[in-house]
């Protein structure tokens, strides 16, 4: 059975002194390069924004990063100016061994949807083109790790699955924003519950 390594945005603006600053998110990269070497397909996504997104805080007068809007049927958390289009902050994490990434799909680049799934828009409206991808490559088991568990991992995963992908998250090489306390574990219940099973780095290193 082919399998696929899906890194998801690991960039600046998540790791610690980033935009978006996900705790211990500096952690995860060097696993991240420990396992890309044990794949022989290894994808990437990157959170990729224009400047006036509509997840972002400052693009709405009056609201502040963490609150919640209702944009048609959607919840929208706002957050602060992130990961924007050829800037520094969307670039990928320094460190980050690239030279094993085959392809990488950029995330949220449509002003008026967020995207927080590597594989299509929070609205379901447009594929990133990884879904094809993969399958066009025979691949059936993905594994999965990244930041931020609580968003973007969280919804790769389960649209991972929702594709019949076997899937698998990397649990150790995944950090969370929780903005809520409960969050991540809430989100890796989620993911268990849609059959993602939840893997340790160590048992693929080994
Ligand atoms: C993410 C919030 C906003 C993530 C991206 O990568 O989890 N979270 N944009
Ligand atoms: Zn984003």
């Amino acid at each position: 059975m082919k399998s696929a390594l899906v890194l998801v945005d690991l960039q600046r603006d998540f790791l610690p002194g980033g935009a978006l600053a996900v705790p211990e998110g500096d952690r995860v990269v060097p696993l991240a390069n420990r396992l890309a070497r044990r794949f022989g397909l290894v994808v990437a996504t990157q959170d990729w924004h224009p400047p006036d997104h509509v997840s972002f805080a400052a693009n709405h007068p009056g609201r502040s990063p963490g609150d919640v809007i209702e944009i048609g049927e959607l919840h929208q958390v706002l957050w602060p100016v992130h990961c924007v289009q050829f800037t520094p902050g969307a670039a990928f994490a320094p460190g980050l061994d690239t030279s094993r990434i085959a392809r990488i799909f950029a995330k949220g680049t449509q002003r008026d949807v967020d995207s927080y799934s590597g594989f299509f828009d929070n609205l379901r409206r447009r594929s990133t083109g990884l879904g094809e991808f993969l399958k066009a490559q025979q691949v059936a088991q993905v594994y999965v790790l990244g930041l931020a568990t609580d968003y973007c991992v969280r919804a790769t995963a389960l649209d991972a699955r929702s594709l019949g992908f076997d899937t698998r998250l990397v649990v150790d090489a995944c950090r969370g924003v929780e903005l809520h306390p409960g969050d991540v574990q809430q989100a890796l219940t989620d993911m268990q519950r849609a059959g993602v099973e939840l893997v340790h780095s160590g048992e693929l290193l080994g």
